[in-house]
């Protein structure tokens, strides 16, 4: 049953007002805007492919594919394994895409945009850049040898890793980033170790920095404005980059279609999904849990973890818990000493500011040197007072997670969804 928690209209009116950080929000200072947002944008995947509604991986490429071609001022070429991105994209003779772009095997994308790269040195052309793409099966499972191949001899592509946890273009399969417990079609929940079992899984970001590669970065398309930020970034840079962004699939997590971008979030609130950066082998920073939740609050939206709530499973439950404590631990990922990068930042590295807000001076901890970098790299602006951003409201579910407070009438951070509804998690896809 669909129960509406508040009138439509009034949340419209607040969608795209001045002062929210919305990715698409065409009112924020010309300086802030997202490609996105931006009426002449690239559009690298473009409509008529047929991809689910509320597939997380779509949002993203797009938005990878989007800030790495402007990045590239428009010589970018696109390398794709096969998996859901290129199937749904690319039904022969046809495609969405609007850049060149070539299809490889399912295992050997970075080995063939290795051979672009070669090519194009070859040439002369030191303008044209490559961008490498695979889902976590292309990536984690059969591309992880070629992949380890790009990193260590340091070739000039930039490898971004779409993961939806499993081999979701071929009915739901497990792969190396799978969580445990999860279940999938080769992971039932019977027994008395339910879903996928609880091993170290694989870890491809970590693994990527012990290469000692110029740049490695995390991101969800729960923040639109850090995945474009990080791919800006990336293309600034050369050598081997990898870029891991989590894609959640309505399909196979058996979530809601209209929620993708909410789970996303929870996944980097509960610390199951940490967010950060590593350049050169050393991680440079993590985005700090704006409001805490618990992992049962992630899990409970989604059917591939059901097994744990009928009958409850807290054993199991309290393991995954332990993972995303670890996590927070491991990348220092609550705020408290300010030391890290916890604020929006738009593609020049700025911080983002409420235009009725204060001014001034750059705030303690704020690195101008690279944000002024990234100011002159994409010929932006320069750097402004950062403002808290925790007001934002982030977890709209239709339900506030226990012990958080719901944003306020007013708050100019508050950027909410002008459908969100409360669902019951009942009618999620099948798998
Ligand atoms: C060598 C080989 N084995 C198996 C397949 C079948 N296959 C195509 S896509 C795919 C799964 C892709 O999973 P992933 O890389 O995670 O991408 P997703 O579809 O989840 O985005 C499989 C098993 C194949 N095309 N080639
Ligand atoms: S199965 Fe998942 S990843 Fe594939 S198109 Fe559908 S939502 Fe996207
Ligand atoms: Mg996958």
């Amino acid at each position: 049953m669909s129960q509406v928690t508040a009138p439509l209209t009034e949340n419209r009116r607040k969608f795209y007002q001045v002062g929210s950080f919305a990715v698409g929000n065409r009112l924020v200072p010309l300086d802030l805007l997202s490609f996105q947002s931006d009426a002449d944008r690239p559009n690298a995947l473009t409509s008529g492919h047929r991809a689910c509604q509320g597939c997380g991986e779509t949002l993203g490429a797009r938005y990878v594919v989007d800030a790495a071609l402007a990045a590239a001022d428009g010589q970018l070429f696109a390398v794709n394994a096969t998996g859901c991105l290129e199937v749904f994209s690319t039904p022969y003779p046809e495609t969405s895409w609007q850049l060149p772009w070539l299809h490889s095997l399912f295992g050997n994308a970075p080995a063939v945009a290795t051979g672009v790269a070669a090519a194009l040195k070859a040439r002369g052309d030191t303008t044209t850049r490559v961008l490498a793409q695979g889902g976590d099966g292309g990536t984690v499972d059969i591309g992880f040898g070629a992949l380890s191949g790009m990193f260590e001899r340091n070739d000039d592509v930039l490898y971004v890793c779409y993961d939806n946890e499993a081999y979701m273009n071929t009915g739901v399969q497990r792969s190396g980033a799978t969580p445990p417990a999860a279940r999938t079609a080769t992971t039932q929940a019977v027994g008395p170790e339910p879903g996928n079992v609880f091993g170290q899984g694989k870890d491809v970001p970590r693994i990527a920095m012990a290469h000692d590669i110029p740049y490695v970065a995390t991101a969800t398309i729960a923040d639109l404005r850090d995945l474009e930020y990080k791919v800006t970034k990336a293309m600034s840079m050369r050598g081997a980059r990898y870029l891991h962004v989590l894609v959640p699939c309505p399909l196979g997590w058996g979530t809601i279609s209209g929620e993708t971008v909410q789970i996303a979030r929870l996944a980097t609130q509960c610390g199951l999904f940490p967010v950060y950066e590593a350049e050169n082998g050393v991680v440079t920073a993590s985005s700090k849990i704006r409001q805490r939740v618990s992992v049962e609050d992630y899990l409970k939206p989604q059917r591939r973890f059901a097994h744990l709530f009928k009958p409850r499973r807290q054993d199991v439950i309290d393991r995954l818990q332990a993972m995303a404590d670890r996590n927070i631990e491991r990348y220092d990922l609550l705020t408290g000493d300010d030391d890290g990068d916890p604020l929006p930042r738009t593609l020049a590295g700025q911080y983002a500011t409420v235009p009725s807000g204060p001014t001034g001076e750059t705030p303690e901890g704020v690195d101008t040197g690279a944000a002024a970098a990234m100011a002159s790299a994409t010929g932006q602006g320069e750097l402004s007072r950062k403002k808290p951003f925790e007001e934002a409201a982030h977890l709209q579910l239709g339900r506030a997670p226990a012990g958080s407070a719901r944003p306020t009438e007013g708050d100019p951070a508050v950027v909410e969804n002008p459908d969100t509804v409360a669902i019951e998690n009942t009618e999620g896809p099948e798998q």
